[in-house]
Parts: C-alpha cells; sequence; structure tokens
C-alpha cells in the first residue's frame, strides 16, 4: 500500500519526448529547492537526465533500486534512491535530509539522543533522526 507523502514534485516544463530538454524543480522536506535543466525525464520518474546523472540513478528506470518508491519520489523525500532499504515511511512520515549528520550526544535533558527504532502503526520500523528539526513526542512504558 502506497500512503500519501505530503511532498510534490513541481515540473516547470513536462516535455515526455526524448531529446527534449526539460527544467525540473524539485523539493525537499527541508524546503531547499534543486533546479536543474537538462534532458527530458524518459522513465516519468520525476527527474531529469542531468539530475539522475548527479544522484547516479538509472535514467531509464523509474525505480534505480526497486524498492518500489520512484527515485524522484525518494529525491524529494531525502531517502537514498540507490539503497533498496532505505525508503519513505508507508505511513508519509516526515524524513529530513539532516538526519545522516547527527552525532548522538548522551541521555541527559537537552543531548542529542542515540538513533533507536520503534516500530509505528503500519509496523514499520521508525528511527529517531529521521525526524531531526522536528518536534518528536516519544512515550515509554514499562509493565512488571
Ligand atoms: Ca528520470
Ligand atoms: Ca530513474
Ligand atoms: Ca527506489
Ligand atoms: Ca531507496
Amino acid at each position: 500500500m502506497r500512503a500519501y507523502l505530503p511532498f510534490s514534485l513541481t515540473p516547470l516544463a513536462s516535455l515526455g519526448a526524448i531529446g527534449c530538454l526539460a527544467q525540473v524543480n524539485l523539493e525537499r522536506p527541508d524546503g531547499t529547492v534543486w533546479t536543474e535543466g537538462g534532458a527530458a525525464d524518459a522513465d516519468g520518474d520525476g527527474l531529469n537526465v542531468d539530475q539522475e546523472d548527479a544522484l547516479g540513478t538509472d535514467p531509464g528506470n523509474p525505480d534505480s533500486d526497486a524498492d518500489g518508491w520512484t527515485d524522484g519520489e525518494e529525491y524529494t523525500s531525502a531517502t537514498n534512491a540507490l539503497d533498496d532499504a532505505d525508503h519513505p515511511y508507508e505511513g508519509g512520515w516526515k524524513i529530513d535530509a539532516c538526519r545522516n549528520d547527527i552525532e548522538p550526544t548522551g541521555e541527559a535533558e537537552g543531548q542529542v539522543a542515540d538513533n533507536f527504532e520503534l516500530t509505528d502503526q503500519f509496523s514499520e520500523t521508525v528511527r529517531l533522526h529521521d525526524f531531526c528539526d522536528q518536534v518528536v513526542y516519544v512515550i515509554f512504558a514499562a509493565f512488571w
């Protein structure tokens, strides 16, 4: 099942024919926008050929790592389009690109916690650092 993602691809020009130029405007969750002109998006994944070259993805395959998410969806979701174990959450949870820059500092108030994992209501493993720059409430309970 594919869930709604709160991000969108905004093609400034959608030219379908191979060899045509297309400028594509891609916005990531943190608001950064990547505008790149280049040969048209022949595989329909939302990335033109220059963008695919820059990312190392296959311009002839909409899902280069075969994880079920297109290269364009992965770029705008800040996941790795070349790693099938890394993809957007089914629940549509926003993943921020800063997740790879986080260094845990400890467990005291004000420190950065380890990148622990929990299971969400879709039975998918979610990782804390994916939600950097967002407010996250974590409720713990223990039973004996
Ligand atoms: Ca493409
Ligand atoms: Ca592609
Ligand atoms: Ca993919
Ligand atoms: Ca992936």
